[in-house]
């Protein structure tokens, strides 16, 4: 008696290997970083050319405004209330961590991450503390 999909052994092996290759799609799929939309970052880029390197990583792998790959972060809602016009949100403090966002970008701090703090003002009041 003939089965659906072919004899038995055959059939297991071909369900293996589709099985293998669904696994390996979703893995792929998993894997791959978040991708900003195009007009985005290139926007920022573009508005602050200046802007530290971590900043213009961040802006390039999509992290100055995402939290994850579908959630803004509170800089990013902002940016894309104004469409991703970000000169329009510099006099705004959208992590709310009392600096504006054009301040925070001018210290090399991330500007939707209210931890994000300039690693030098702590370090330096720290060590001349002592000598006031
Ligand atoms: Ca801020």
């Amino acid at each position: 008696m003939a089965t659906r999909g072919g004899s038995g052994r055959c059939g297991a092996r071909h369900r293996w290997i589709l099985l293998a290759l669904a696994l390996t799609t979703v893995g792929a799929v998993l894997a791959i970083e978040p991708s900003c939309p195009a007009k985005s970052n290139t926007n920022w880029l573009r508005h602050y050319p200046e802007a530290c390197e971590p900043l213009r990583a961040a802006a390039q792998d999509c992290t100055l405004c995402h939290d994850t790959i579908t959630d803004l972060n509170p800089y990013g809602l902002d940016l894309a209330d104004v469409a991703n016009q970000p000169w329009l949100i510099e006099h705004l403090d959208s992590d709310e961590d009392g600096r504006t966002n054009l301040e925070e970008i001018e210290d090399c701090t991330l500007p939707g991450d209210p931890t994000s703090v300039p690693a030098t003002s702590t370090t330096w009041s720290r060590l001349k503390a002592p000598w006031r």
